[in-house]
């Protein structure tokens, strides 16, 4: 199936195409599924490359099979290259993600889907393809993964998801290995700076045991919060060893954050200024940062050795109106 797809007046003119080499509507069975797509609409000719920067692609259906125990697309994954940015290997859920590829001079971009047909699961995808502009609004600063326009919105890792991984049970990351990426946002005339926060107290998980303390979502069935009570109040336990789920006392910062964290620059929490950039574990602190221009930084390593059970995150933002 192939879409056209105009972007709206204050985008510009783009040229774009749709692309999936399927046989029924972008779903695609295992039985059915090859190697590789390679996705070159015809459409893209009629456009002078010379005018192109990037490509935004949106992941309108995106289900692939989940990455390993350490967090590495090794069954399915899609691939990006030819481009001038990097564009991690990304597979399980991650429908309605969208990420920028900048373009290399005149080189090729090519997209393509790896699969594993001896791993059986149901793959869909269903990728529009906007091709940018040098000059247009829509485009994303250089480097940028991920860009975000709105005054307010939603940041989800890639794969982020409430339900196990099922190719690694005991372990259960969802995180993606091997990130290293920035989502910009683009900031929004009179406001000054930008405010980041969990989206609910379950949606930062990104390192350490994050199955210990979620007794709802993935996780075992065992209650600590009594055990918790006593250790802090009589025994005066390292709040790094007991903590709770989405709260200050699981949130971890700066240099412990060895394997993956978020980096939001400059922080500061109620106008007081943090001294780290890093943020991990299993909660995450609204902060402010004025750093402009406004940007979260993802990085994962690449396994996921005594982490169990991370999902990611989902953050909300919310720019917030320069002082009159
Ligand atoms: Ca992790
Ligand atoms: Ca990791």
């Amino acid at each position: 199936m192939v879409q056209f797809f105009h972007c709206s007046a204050w985008c510009g003119s783009l040229i774009l195409s749709v692309l999936e080499r399927t046989t029924s509507m972008g779903h695609v069975s295992h039985e059915e599924n090859v190697p590789i797509m390679l996705v070159q609409h015809p459409e893209l000719a009629l456009m002078d490359l010379a005018f192109a920067a990037y490509l935004r692609l949106d992941f309108l259906d995106f289900s692939l099979a989940q990455p390993n125990s350490s967090g590495v697309c090794d069954l399915d994954f899609l691939l990006v290259s030819g481009g001038a940015s990097t564009v991690p290997r990304l597979c399980g859920e991650n429908t309605n993600q969208h990420v920028y590829v900048d373009f290399n001079g005149a080189t090729p971009i090519t997209i393509s889907i790896d699969t594993n047909t001896n791993f059986a699961f149901d793959r869909r995808w269903n990728i529009r393809i906007q091709q940018i502009e040098c000059d247009s609004p829509c485009r994303a600063p250089n480097g940028c993964l991920q860009y975000y326009k709105g005054v307010s919105d939603t940041v989800t890792s890639f794969n982020y998801g409430t339900t196990v991984n099922t190719r690694a049970p005991l372990i259960g990351t969802r995180q993606m290995a091997n990130l290293n990426y920035g989502v910009c946002v683009r900031m929004a005339l009179g406001y000054c700076s930008i405010q980041w926060s969990q989206s609910d107290t379950l949606s930062f998980t990104v390192s350490g045991d994050t199955g210990s303390l979620d007794t709802t979502v993935i996780g075992r069935k065992i209650k600590f919060i009594f055990t918790i009570d006593i250790i802090i109040s009589e025994l005066n336990f390292s709040y790094r060893a007991i903590h709770f789920l989405g709260t200050d006392l699981a949130a971890v910062t700066g240099t412990d954050c060895t394997k993956d964290f978020v980096i939001i620059p400059n922080p500061s929490i109620n106008g007081t200024a943090e001294n780290v950039d890093r943020f991990c574990g299993n909660g995450l602190v609204t902060k402010t940062s004025s750093l402009k221009p406004f940007v979260l930084y993802v990085v994962t390593d690449g396994d996921e050795i005594g982490e169990i059970q991370n999902r990611g995150f989902i953050l909300d933002y919310t720019q917030i109106a320069c002082a009159v």
